[in-house]
């Protein structure tokens, strides 16, 4: 099952100007049912005994083909996860959007933007300023950092011992010292005079905000306006229906979005969401959640609004749910299984396999470090821990690309084979480097996993397109490479350059520069200027053909982040101005293409039809919690605007501090 085919029902009023379509619909059906009443009772009976037998022989091949299928189609797995499905809905009504109007790249069109007032620029000077921050204890007993009003910051003591581990790391003989990496990039935006220092960072003035980054506040209040009329305390908005959607029940959208608003200095906003926290957010539910999502939006954006705004509600919370998420790790292997009934304290597999998806269980790592290292109970990391520590030793490897699957009873990897930096695998490379960093880059293992890790998909991904030679990361099948690539394989160029800015080698950087350059294609080269949630490149020159090519069940897309996320990094560690560039042109596109008058943004379901992009009716968390953040970064020329040396951002774009080795 896909959510691929969700519609949405119009009401009448919705309808109008419709009215052509659904006429020639009926003219249709009525001249269907003339020549059916022509045919003879025999030419009845043959018909419906054809599709009688037909409807049999589906339902006994869908029963047969049971799980490997629905674990290795080569359709969106991400959207399989965990996701709930919205059966047998109708197509939108392309009226509810905005009319198309012609790109003009040039102009920098903006629908809806000019005639509005400009918000006024935000004054709270935003993030924390003193991050001098403590890794947990080796002794396994951590000093609790919370105290109910300000956190006090510890100070740095560089380890001397530690410099000179660091220094060298061996990786399978190579050799990777500091020095090789690409000269420390934010410096080519704005070298600051002392980009550690507490005291210098307290007395700069705010960066003033430019036209760009206004831009992005005017959508993110959109945004918010619809979320807020529609969809208060709840999940998910459905813009055109101007209602909401539930998953886990427990204001996903509020929660993923409290610290956007206090990037962008929303001070408004985050007080009423605030409010909200504080008055309506209950975890004592009898609910399923799923524990990859529920860490990654509610626990990473509880932690990370506490280090912003260091107000000790969001830690209470952000211990509450952890506390009630550690049922997940009671498994014979102590690989957590997917899903916690956060009110019973009970954890479950899915219904149809006892698999968990890999991606999911090393994806909760930082969260989960974190919370450790706040609340000094290390019941959270060692959970988390002990499953790095087991991935990092099992067999079923190919060149440190890991299957999809891994099972809950024998802690084995499991369907063999197929080897994919897109949907349940992805952010398991991103968390190999990023636990890496915020443990102070001491943790040698997750360094040689990413390493080997990066060179196995250089050995087996790698491909490039025909005519323009895109270089783009493909897919392996049992030896067989396919030229597949889902779009959440776009987080990859700003990991590889966050490694390459963290010391690691400079081809990592090089190969960044070409994927992220491949990734804007998979939006340039399609007729909404949106990328699809997957393409599939062309090896072969052929007359005619684009590099990209979209199949029809790919087409959709969901207002994902990892394209603008990627040149979020880009920017920062180049001072290219193009990947702004890039940027801009993607919000003028989600601008047209996807914003709901009414309020916010919705998924489509063709990017190939500017003229009927058919909106889903949804508006993911993540849309609040990254893109819009990733895009308000990428515009900013403050690299103290979430200083990528002190911070790292969990894979929903959630920074956390890094921790300043002790
Ligand atoms: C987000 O929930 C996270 O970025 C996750 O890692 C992948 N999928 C979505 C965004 O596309």
């Amino acid at each position: 099952p896909r959510r691929d085919f969700i519609s949405v029902t119009l009401s009448p009023e919705e309808a109008v100007g419709a009215g052509g379509y659904n006429n020639s619909k009926a003219w249709r059906r009525r001249s269907c049912w003339r020549k059916w009443k022509q045919l003879s009772r025999l030419q009845r009976s043959v018909i419906l005994f054809l599709f009688a037998f037909l409807a049999v022989c589906g339902v006994i091949s869908y029963t047969s083909m049971g799980e490997p299928w629905k674990s290795l189609t080569n359709k969106s797995l991400d959207d399989q996860r965990t996701e709930p499905q919205i059966p047998g809905l109708k197509l939108a009504n392309p009226a509810v959007l905005p009319a198309p109007q012609k790109a003009d790249a040039n102009r920098g069109d903006y629908p809806e933007l000019s005639p509005q007032k400009p918000p006024k620029p935000p004054h709270v000077r935003r993030g924390p300023s003193n991050l001098q921050i403590k890794p947990p204890r080796r002794d396994g007993r951590l000093k609790p950092r919370h105290d109910s009003s300000r956190v006090e910051e510890e100070p740095v003591q560089a380890d001397k011992e530690e410099k000179t581990e660091k220094s060298i790391i061996s990786w399978r003989g190579a050799v990777i010292e500091p020095d090789q990496s690409t000269e420390p990039p934010s410096s080519k935006i704005k070298e600051p005079e002392k980009p550690s220092s507490v005291e210098a960072e307290d007395q700069k003035e705010p960066v003033p905000i430019n036209e760009r980054q206004m831009a992005v506040i005017e959508a993110f209040r959109h945004a918010w306006k619809g979320y807020k009329d529609f969809a208060w305390g709840h999940d998910e908005l459905k813009p055109l229906s101007k209602s909401y959607s539930e998953w886990f029940g427990l204001g996903l959208t509020l929660i993923d979005a409290l610290d956007t608003m206090w990037i962008l200095g929303l001070k408004e906003e985050f007080e009423e969401a605030r409010k909200w926290v504080a008055n309506d957010l209950v975890f004592d539910k009898n609910v399923d959640v799923n524990l990859f999502e529920s860490t990654i939006r509610i626990l990473g954006g509880l932690l990370s609004t506490y280090h912003l705004s260091r107000d000790s509600l969001f830690l209470e919370k952000a211990k509450d749910i952890g506390n009630r998420l550690m049922p997940a790790f009671k498994t014979p292997s102590k690989i957590p299984y997917s899903d916690v009934n956060i009110g019973r304290g009970t954890a479950h597999p899915p219904r149809w396999t006892s698999d968990s998806t890999v991606a999911e269980v090393t994806s909760i790592q930082l969260e989960f470090r974190e919370l450790s290292r706040l609340t000094g109970d290390e019941k959270f990391q060692k959970a988390v821990d002990e499953v790095m520590k087991h991935v990092h030793t099992l067999s079923g490897k190919n060149d440190g690309l890991v299957p999809m699957f891994i099972n809950t009873n024998s802690g084995q990897f499991t369907h063999l084979g197929v080897y994919t930096l897109g949907a349940r695998a992805d952010s398991y490379y991103e968390y190999l480097l990023k636990q890496w960093i915020q443990g102070g880059k001491k943790e040698n293992e997750l360094l040689e996993d990413y390493m080997r890790a990066i060179e196995g998909v250089k050995k087996h991904l790698l491909q490039r397109s025909q005519p323009k030679k895109l270089t783009f990361v493909g897919e392996l099948a049992h030896g067989h490479f396919s030229a597949k690539m889902d779009h959440l394989v776009c987080f990859l160029p700003g990991t590889l350059a966050l490694g390459a800015h963290n010391g690691l080698t400079a081809d990592h950087m090089k190969l960044a520069e070409a994927l992220i350059e491949t990734c804007y294609q998979m939006y340039a080269q399609v007729e909404t200027g949106l990328s699809p949630e997957i393409v599939h490149f062309n090896l072969h020159a052929q007359k005619g053909h684009k590099d990209v090519e979209i199949k029809p069940a790919d087409r959709h897309n969901l207002l994902r982040p990892e394209t603008v996320e990627s040149l979020f990094y880009m920017y920062r560690f180049t001072g290219d101005k193009k990947y702004q560039d890039w940027g801009w042109e993607i919000l003028q596109n989600f601008n047209k293409y996807t914003r709901v008058p009414t309020g916010g943004y919705t998924s489509i379901n063709n990017v190939q039809n500017p003229s009927n992009p058919e909106p889903r009716d949804k508006m993911e968390s993540f849309f609040l919690g990254e893109t819009l953040k990733y895009m308000f970064l990428l515009f900013s020329d403050d690299i103290d605007l979430i200083n990528l040396d002190k911070y790292v951002f969990n894979t929903e774009a959630h920074p956390l501090p890094i921790w300043v080795p002790a």
